[in-house]
């Protein structure tokens, strides 16, 4: 079946030899991808095609003016389809976390705002479209702070902030607030997701939580500015 859904990826985008492929049609594929990959087997095969296949629909079926993807690739002209969105959204958040590609961030953010704004959602086909899977793109594009894409926040992404704290980089560096330096400001979000629960909800001093996080990145011995 992965190889399947591999080769329809192919077909679609790679020998372009299905011509009535769709971006919904490559959002429910990337699904079930992501699902085998969470709970059987890290394919790396899995990561390389959600690339290609992502970078493919944005390239061919975005229309920026509409906010959504085209419906079907036999009638391109049909306009935006924003009422499918939300099935493919995810995608985008889910590789921004396994690749730490801000681009995957960014047109992710655009394909969820777009379907927010522009879904019909009076009818039960439509909602339940927009909303089956969309509560994954949520929680693969908020939790600041896991710099080693583990769904945990944790002392393993203090760490990875605490060696490369006052310099810039991204996601995998502990850029919390994607503002590409890591600093105080990472420091804070990931103090407030720590393990999931807000540190300041364990400390009673209101700045608790940075007071405990700044400790720890003493004691695993961050110097460089001292
Ligand atoms: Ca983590
Ligand atoms: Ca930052």
């Amino acid at each position: 079946m992965v190889d399947q859904a591999l080769g329809h990826i192919d077909q679609w985008f790679v020998e372009q030899s299905a011509e009535d492929w769709a971006p919904f049609m490559f959002g429910l594929t990337a699904e079930a991808l992501i699902d085998y990959y969470h709970y059987v087997d890290q394919d790396e095969r899995i990561v390389d095609a959600l690339c290609l296949g992502a970078d493919a629909i944005w390239e061919q079926a975005w229309i920026p003016e509409d906010e959504a993807f085209f419906y079907r690739a036999d009638n391109p002209d049909a306009g935006g389809a924003p009422d499918l969105n939300l099935l493919i959204a995810p995608v985008y958040a889910w590789l921004y976390r396994q690749t730490g590609e801000e681009i995957y961030r960014d047109r992710g953010d655009q394909v969820f705002a777009g379907g927010v704004r522009g879904a019909w959602l009076d009818g039960y086909k439509q909602f339940n479209q927009n909303y089956r899977w969309s509560f994954d793109y949520l929680r693969w594009r908020m939790p600041g702070g896991d710099a080693n894409l583990d769904e945990i926040v944790d002392c393993t992404d203090l760490g990875i902030l605490a060696t490369n704290y006052g310099s810039v980089g991204g996601l995998k560096q502990g850029d919390a607030n994607g503002d590409g330096v890591i600093d105080v400001s990472d420091l804070g979000i990931l103090a407030t997701n720590y393990q999931g629960v807000a540190l300041s909800e364990l400390i009673p001093e209101p700045s608790g939580g940075i007071l405990l996080i700044t400790m720890g990145l003493v004691l695993l011995g961050f110097r460089r500015n001292a």
